[in-house]
């Protein structure tokens, strides 16, 4: 079984902006934004409609980079996360009952408050490379296994 699933970076000026996820799955960390792909949506509406919700920016042109199966032993569940990068937007980043955004610099990234994941694909995502993979999680999102690889067309 999948649940599609969007994340949203946006990556200016050599800053991203990140949001602390205040409730919900991935609450107390810092993420991109994102959420569910609604029933008959496409994927890349969802990642603006979630946007928009989490952090009351519009983005316009958003480049799809990545995809992620995230699975979680013992659960039969797949998380399959379509990551997209922005670099403008319209508006300016509100708070949210579900994120507070807060921009970093592409040196000081907190990884040690983030998905533990996210320190593998950074990289690639910051470089504008495409990129595939897949992450086991064990007890305590600890990561069991990870394969990431560049891709030509995503
Ligand atoms: P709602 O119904 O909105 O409260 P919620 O349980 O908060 O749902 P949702 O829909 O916001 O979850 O989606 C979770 C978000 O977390 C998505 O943007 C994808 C992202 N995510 C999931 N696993 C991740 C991981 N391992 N690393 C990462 N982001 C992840 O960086």
């Amino acid at each position: 079984m999948k649940k599609i699933l969007t994340l949203c970076i946006v990556h200016k000026n050599s800053q991203i902006l990140l949001g602390m996820k205040k409730r919900g799955f991935g609450a107390g960390r810092w993420n991109g934004f994102g959420g569910k792909v609604f029933d008959g949506e496409k994927i890349e509406d969802a990642a603006k409609r979630e946007f928009l919700e989490e952090a009351g920016i519009e983005v316009q042109d958003i480049e799809k980079l990545g995809i992620i199966d995230f699975e979680f032993k013992g659960n039969p569940e797949i998380l399959e996360v379509h990551f997209f990068k922005a670099d403008s937007f319209l508006g300016e980043p509100i708070e949210t009952e579900e994120m507070k955004p807060m921009w970093w610099h592409v040196d000081k990234i907190p990884f040690n408050e983030m998905w533990p994941d996210d320190i593998y694909w950074m990289p690639f995502f910051l470089a504008g490379k495409k990129f595939k993979g897949r992450v086991l999680f064990g007890e305590s999102d600890i990561i069991l296994e990870h394969e990431l690889e560049e891709v030509v067309n995503i």
